[in-house]
């Protein structure tokens, strides 16, 4: 679900509609259907107004559907105005994103930042209709004192998990500084950028560590840090890291802020970007923001336009193959323009004395 207003126009709304499948079809879902509706301003009571509120659910009944996705983001009222009408769950961009990193966690690191980000969203949406939570935690029973409702027990156990992953946090984040201090004679060197611009793929080229990428939103989550090869005996530390969208939530962005150091540490910081995609220009902008948002020095970014194979084919945006850009060219895929990228780095390491020539042994976790 879409909502036109005069400061978002609807050829905006669809392409962010599109997106926003592309966030579902990641998690496993199937999309069955789409809806707009323009407004001057959105509804305070349901954000879209109430005869829209009722087609939806109209539509939702007859599709079957298991869920509404707005891209949007709603207050917790409105979603419980929401699901007055519409009989089947309502969520936003954000819920759908948080879903989709919830599933993508694997290392300890990202669980816990991901389970951080996730309570600190449902915390203000715990309703008296939310009991799921008491019961996963053994439920019945963990009522506190005299006269506490069954709702205030859950957000003192939320609050009380919130904590405990907080202390976590910290503690894994301090072996990660102690890691950090072993190599800090090497060069690092971090590929960032939109999420399926390819940072994993590169990441593997320079490497060769056979990570996973994959045609899916978020499929990297947990920074991965390993040695590669400039050319000749230069070496330097890469770091794969988690991808950037448009309206990341920013429980997201904070409990992720210690991943996303890892391209603040960084000598160079290579930004990735899908040049062949419809939206990249967008994308790009998203990138250097967050990029911006979280500390890293902008000189020490270089634009890369990554998928140049593509670049031409009926419906990608790239440039035509003359087109003079600053920004370097490849395709991780097929290899081309890595080596000219390659030698880029050396020069760039070599003009700035990062990482120095020092000729230090490495010392990396595996
Ligand atoms: N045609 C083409 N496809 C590419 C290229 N580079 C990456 N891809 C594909 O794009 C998809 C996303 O690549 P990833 O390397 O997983 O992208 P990522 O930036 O790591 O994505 P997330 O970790 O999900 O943020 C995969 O299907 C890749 O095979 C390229 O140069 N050309
Ligand atoms: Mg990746």
């Amino acid at each position: 679900m879409g909502l036109v207003l005069p400061s978002q126009p609807g050829y905006v709304v669809e392409e962010n509609l599109d997106e926003l499948a592309e966030l579902a079809r990641s998690t496993g879902m199937d999309v069955v259907g789409r809806s707009l509706q323009g407004r001057r301003a959105p509804d305070a009571r349901t954000l879209i107004g109430r005869g829209k509120v009722e087609e939806i659910a109209r539509a939702a009944d007859e599709l079957r559907a298991d869920v509404v996705i707005f891209d949007d983001d709603l207050t917790p009222n409105q979603v419980r105005n929401l699901e007055e009408t519409i009989k089947c769950a309502v969520i936003d961009r954000s819920g759908l994103i948080l879903d989709l990193f919830v599933r993508q966690a694997r290392t300890r690191e990202a669980r816990t930042q991901v389970e951080l980000a996730q309570l600190e969203y449902q915390l203000p949406r715990l309703t008296r209709r939310w009991t799921h939570l008491s019961r996963q935690a053994g439920g019945i029973g963990v009522r506190g004192g005299e006269g506490e409702t069954q709702l205030e027990a859950d957000r003192r156990m939320v609050r009380t998990r919130i904590k405990q992953l907080k202390k976590e946090l910290s503690k894994i984040e301090q072996t990660r500084e102690l890691h950090r201090r072993g190599r800090r004679d090497v060069p690092i060197i971090a590929f960032a950028g939109y999420t399926n611009a390819g940072k994993s793929t590169l990441f593997n080229r320079f490497t060769h560590a056979g990570v996973r990428a994959e045609n899916r939103l978020f499929a990297t989550l947990d920074p991965r840090l390993r040695k590669g090869s400039l050319g000749g005996t230069r070496t330097a530390v890469f770091a794969d890291t988690v991808g950037f969208i448009r309206k990341l939530p920013h429980h997201l962005v904070a409990s992720f802020r210690s991943t996303l150091e890892e391209i603040t540490q960084a000598d160079i910081v290579l930004h990735v970007i899908d040049r062949s995609h419809p939206r990249w220009r967008e994308q790009m902008e998203v990138g250097e923001t967050v990029l911006a948002d979280i500390g890293v020095d902008m000189s020490l970014v270089l634009p890369v336009f990554n998928k140049m194979d593509l670049w031409g084919a009926p419906g990608s945006d790239g440039p035509e193959p003359s087109g003079a850009n600053d920004a370097l060219a490849v395709s991780a895929r097929t290899g081309a323009g890595i080596e000219e990228l390659r030698a880029h780095l050396l020069e760039q390491l070599n003009g700035s004395g990062a990482g120095g020539n020092r000729s230090s042994p490495l010392s990396l976790t595996p």
